[in-house]
C-alpha cells in the first residue's frame, strides 16, 4: 500500500479543479489523459463533470487517488461553478496559447478560485497551462513564466496540446504532486497546534496551583487555538 493511501491523507484523495475560458480544451484536457485521445465532437461543458483516476507520482512513487472537477468555462454557469472549487488541493487554470483573450482573462480566473476558497495567502497551488501548443502560439513562455511563475500565482506552467496528446502527464503529474505537498503541510501545520495546545495543558496542569484544575487548561487550549502555534510557545515560556 501506498504511504498515500495508508492514511497519509484525511481524504484519501485530491481534488483537483480545472478552470479556464470556455474553449480553451479543459474537457478535452482530461479527456487525454483518461484515454489518451479526445474526441472530435467536443461540446461545452455544462455546469460540471467529475471523473477519478488513480496516478503513480515519479517524483516520489506514491500512488495518489485523483479528483477531477471539470468545471463550464461559460459565463452563465460560474456561480454554480464556484461552489465546487471549495476544498480543492489543487488547480489546473488553462488558457488556449493561441487566444491573447483567454491569457488576458486568467488573472480574473484566479482571482475568483482566491476568493472562493478564501486562500488568499497563495497556498493551493495552481499549475497555469497553455493549450492548443499545435497552433499559432501568440504568447511568449518568457513572458508567461514572469507573469505568473516568478510572481508566486503559479506553482507551475506547462505547455500542452490535447490534441497531440503533448504535456498531458506532465501537468497531472505536476498538479498531484504539488497538491499532495499542500495537503501535507496543511495537516503538518494541523498538528503541530495540536500537540501545542497538549503541551500547554500539561504544563498548565503541572504547575495548577497558578491557574488550576481542568477548566483553566481547556481555556488556555481553547485560546492556544485561535492564536496559532508560534505565539502559544511563546505565551507558554513567559508563564
Ligand atoms: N487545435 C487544438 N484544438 C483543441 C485542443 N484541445 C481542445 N481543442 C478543441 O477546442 C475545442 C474546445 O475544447 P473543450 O475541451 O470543449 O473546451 P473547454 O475548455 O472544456 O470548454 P467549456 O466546456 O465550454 O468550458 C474543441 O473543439 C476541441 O476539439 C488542442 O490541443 N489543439
Ligand atoms: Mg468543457
Amino acid at each position: 500500500m501506498s504511504q498515500f493511501t495508508k492514511g497519509n491523507s484525511q481524504k484519501g484523495f485530491l481534488k483537483i479543479i480545472i478552470i479556464g475560458d470556455s474553449g480553451v480544451g479543459k474537457s478535452s484536457l482530461i479527456e487525454a489523459f483518461n484515454y489518451k485521445k479526445i474526441s472530435k465532437s467536443a461540446k461545452p461543458t455544462i455546469g460540471a463533470e467529475f471523473s477519478k483516476k488513480k496516478l503513480r507520482l515519479n517524483e516520489t512513487g506514491i500512488e495518489v487517488n485523483l479528483q477531477l472537477w471539470d468545471t463550464a468555462g461559460q459565463e452563465r454557469f460560474q456561480s454554480l461553478c464556484t461552489s465546487f472549487y471549495r476544498g480543492s488541493d489543487g488547480c489546473i487554470l488553462v488558457f488556449d496559447i493561441s487566444s491573447a483573450e483567454s491569457y488576458e482573462n486568467l488573472e480574473k480566473w484566479r482571482q475568483i478560485f482566491v476568493q472562493t476558497t478564501g486562500d488568499d495567502s497563495r497556498q493551493i497551488p495552481i499549475v497555469l497551462v497553455g493549450n492548443k501548443v499545435d497552433c499559432v502560439n501568440t504568447i511568449h513562455r518568457d513572458q508567461i513564466m514572469q507573469e505568473w511563475v516568478k510572481t508566486g500565482k503559479a506553482k507551475d506552467y506547462i505547455e500542452a496540446s490535447a490534441l497531440k496528446n503533448v504535456g498531458i502527464e506532465e501537468i497531472f503529474q505536476s498538479v498531484a504532486q504539488n497538491a499532495l505537498d499542500y495537503q501535507n503541510s496543511l495537516k503538518a501545520s494541523i498538528a503541530e497546534g495540536f500537540s501545542h495546545s497538549i503541551i500547554n495543558i500539561r504544563q498548565i496542569t503541572k504547575s495548577g496551583s497558578q491557574v488550576g484544575g481542568a477548566g483553566a487548561a481547556s481555556r488556555v487550549s481553547t485560546v492556544g487555538q485561535r492564536n496559532g502555534a508560534g505565539q502559544r510557545t511563546r505565551q507558554n515560556c513567559q508563564c
